[in-house]
């Protein structure tokens, strides 16, 4: 043997014994490795070899098991909503509603019911960025005490399209392109606005997707809606028709583009981190539930259909009604085992909720099981413990792929007669209890003939569109005029914008003649409209600037320090923070150590390049007058501050900063303060600075 070949490589090179590894995962009781089939591991860092320079041998089953895991670790991801993340909570109801309904979880005050909720993006894969101009998923799993109820929504009330048959055709067009794979996570690009142009039932939903909706801040500042209507049906089985809105606790608050897209750039995870951290901290995110309620004749007497996805009613017409609180207080123990593995299913409901004929909801009542046996590989994925209702489940369902239980007896079958003869034999339908259909019908036409049409009132495709137009601030509407053109100026297909502008002239002349100059293009021809526009009053709800809040709660303010930095004002400045709900992050140009004004040292949170403000709510500079001339020529901090600015937040500095402010191009107003004035102007955004920073459509 050679001096190599006697080198004991367990005490060898790294100086790390392997009995001083860290292990994770699943633990043995007394903390041994083990196999998967329970033998203890002697060595996991050296596979068996014939001689130490040998060859590894196929005998080596811990090796093997090992490496045979690993790769079948991943599972195909969902085919949209790949990229998302989730938490525990819980539902708890602030008064019965048992005069509207006999589901359970909603018949005692104060009652919990466990959820698992979990958002997403919608276009990219799995590991792509979580702030993408995209609607966001915002899927609920209740856990009743009469089975699991999914409320699988978005953060948008309405949906591009209004027929199940067409979303395949949706999800292949957003998606990268066939041919070649980009872009991730976007739908700025040929093959999506080409088929929405022609598309045009996606009008309304594209206005709240072009839209500061779909750049939210964080996945607590957004609302989440059950989109369909469904019904409510009471013990004495009346029903009444239901659309679910999640209200969110903190206000709404989303970004501006540039924002969003620096975000992209700074912190690809940055609403899972948002979410998790804030839960970690204690800070737990809280929504309301919210139903409008209404009966047929309402339903009857509306301009349009309620069975069409693709509408809302105003709730200036039908008021929310808030019923309960969800908080989500826990965060998962593994990504995998639960946020990847959950599935949900609009077809997971409970007696007491019933469906509607929306032919949207129809479709999805079918795919969503559908898709989780390709996902999951099994029939029984519902036994994996995040799918597994918290009641009992009994049924003479058996065997399949992964079966983890074990039934006892043969009865497998029903009607038997094994119980007659001491045997087990099984459970039995419940008639009075059971989930019971309701039986009346929510169409206004007869329904009859079997027919491949659409509702006459679904032909309108454009007078929502024209009240959420119309229902937007001027900020707002700017917003949406410009990433229409940011949108429509990354297509190549030369029909493709006009037509789009042609489409827009039907929900207002304005918008489309802004889309049009943004471009550059001539105003194309009005398109034909199935449908008159009806002009709708507008509704206040569909604003995110008339719903935001004026709060620090929740938020994360960015301090910047530096060697000599006044100790006092830093550690005052931390107090009001957190005073106003808050989290200070300190940043510095390096980590550790920082010297200041009193010689104490203090340790920064974040580093000033991989810190920048974007990740922030609202800014402080905390800086020396050598600190702020050593940062006169850091191009970083002249970002830092430049992008604080531009992206409409306040400012609070020292008075020895101006020279900084100045050479970032910051013009004074009143987001720009000193620090007695700095809590209260941290509490907003500033839009009317927009204009001198940026050009809006
Ligand atoms: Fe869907 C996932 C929301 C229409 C087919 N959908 C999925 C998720 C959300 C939504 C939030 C992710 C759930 C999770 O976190 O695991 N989908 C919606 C909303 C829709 C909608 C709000 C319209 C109102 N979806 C829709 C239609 C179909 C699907 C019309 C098919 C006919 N959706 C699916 C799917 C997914 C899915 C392919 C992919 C992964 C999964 O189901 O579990 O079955």
């Amino acid at each position: 043997m050679d001096d190599k070949a006697k080198f004991d490589t367990k005490t060898g090179a790294g100086g790390e014994t392997h009995q001083q590894i860290h292990h994770s995962g699943p633990h043995t009781p007394d903390g041994h490795l083990t196999t998967n089939q329970g033998i203890r591991v002697s060595d996991n860092q050296n596979s068996l070899k014939a001689g130490a320079r040998g060859p590894t041998l196929l005998e080596d089953f811990v090796l093997r098991e090992k490496i045979f895991h690993f790769d079948h670790e991943r599972i195909p991801e969902r085919i949209v909503h790949a990229r998302g993340s989730a938490a525990h909570g819980y539902f708890e109801l602030y008064e019965s509603l048992s005069d509207i309904t006999r589901a359970d979880l909603f018949q005692r005050k104060g009652e919990r019911t466990p959820v698992f909720v979990r958002f997403s993006t919608v276009a990219g894969g799995a590991g792509s960025v979580d702030t993408p101009r995209d609607v966001r998923g915002f899927a609920v799993k209740f856990y009743t005490k009469e089975g699991n109820w999914d409320l699988v929504g978005n953060n948008i009330p309405i949906f591009f399209i209004q027929d199940a048959m067409k979303f395949p055709d949706l999800v292949h067009a957003v998606k990268m392109e066939a041919n070649s794979g980009y872009p991730q996570a976007g739908s700025a690009h040929d093959t999506f606005w080409d088929w929405a142009s022609l598309m045009s039932e996606t009008t309304h939903m594209l206005m709240w997707a072009m839209s500061d909706r779909t750049i939210p801040r964080s996945l607590r500042t957004m609302e989440g809606f059950g989109i369909h209507t469904f019904r409510l049906i009471n013990a004495e089985g009346k029903s009444t028709f239901v659309k679910f809105h999640w209200k969110p606790k903190l206000g709404l608050q989303s970004t501006v583009w540039d924002e969003a897209v620096k975000l992209q750039a700074a912190d690809n995870d940055y609403h899972r981190r948002d979410l998790y951290e804030a839960i970690d901290t204690g800070v737990f995110p809280e929504w309301e539930l919210g139903l409008q309620l209404f009966d047929q004749d309402l339903a009857d007497g509306l301009p349009y259909d309620v069975l069409d996805p693709t509408k809302i009613i105003p709730e200036e017409l039908v008021p929310v009604k808030l019923v309960g609180r969800m908080v989500l207080d826990r965060n998962p123990d593994n990504f995998f085992a639960e946020t990847e593995q959950v599935a949900y299913c609009p077809a997971n409901i409970v007696d007491g909720i019933d469906f509607t004929n929306d032919p949207l909801l129809q479709g999805r009542l079918f795919s969503y099981l559908d898709t989780q046996k390709s996902r999951l590989g099994t029939a029984n994925f519902h036994q994996i413990p995040i799918n597994a209702p918290k009641c009992p489940v009994m049924n003479f369902q058996r065997d399949g792929l992964m079966q983890m239980n074990v039934p006892k007896g043969r009865a497998n079958y029903e009607p038997n007669s094994l119980a007659a003869h001491g045997e087990e034999g099984g459970p039995r339908e419940c008639p009075m209890t059971g989930f019971r259909t309701a039986p009346g019908r929510d169409d206004r036409d007869e329904q009859g003939d079997k027919l491949r049409v659409r509702p006459e009132l679904f032909a309108d495709h454009y007078s929502q569109a024209r009240l959420f137009w119309v229902s937007q601030t001027e900020v707002e509407q700017a917003h949406i005029a410009s990433s229409f053109v940011f949108e429509l100026s990354k297509v190549g297909l030369a029909q493709v914008p006009g037509r789009m502008v042609a489409n827009l002239r039907n929900v207002d002349e304005g918008l489309a003649k802004r889309v049009a100059e943004g471009l550059g293009i001539e105003l194309p021809a009005k398109a034909e409209a199935a449908r008159a526009v009806v002009e709708l009053e507008p509704s206040p709800a569909l604003s995110i600037h008339r719903n935001m809040k004026d709060t620090l709660e929740g938020r994360t303010v960015g301090i910047l320090i530096c060697k000599e930095t006044d100790a006092g004002l830093l550690d005052r400045l931390k107090a009001d923070i957190v005073a106003a709900g808050a989290k200070p992050v300190v940043v510095g140009v390096r980590l550790h150590n920082i010297p200041l004004s009193d010689g104490s040292l203090t340790d920064a949170d974040g580093q000033l390049l991989g810190t920048p403000s974007q990740i922030f709510d609202a800014v402080f500079l905390l800086l020396s007058e050598a600190g702020v001339k050593r940062h006169m020529n850091e191009g970083a901090t002249i970002e830092w501050i430049m992008n604080a600015y531009g992206h409409l937040k306040a400012i609070g500095h020292t008075p020895e900063t101006h020279p900084l402010l100045e050479k970032a191009g910051v013009v004074h107003d009143e987001g720009v303060v000193l620090i007695d004035d700095f809590i209260d102007a941290a509490k907003k955004r500033y839009w009317a600075r927009e204009p001198k920073v940026r050009t809006l459509a």
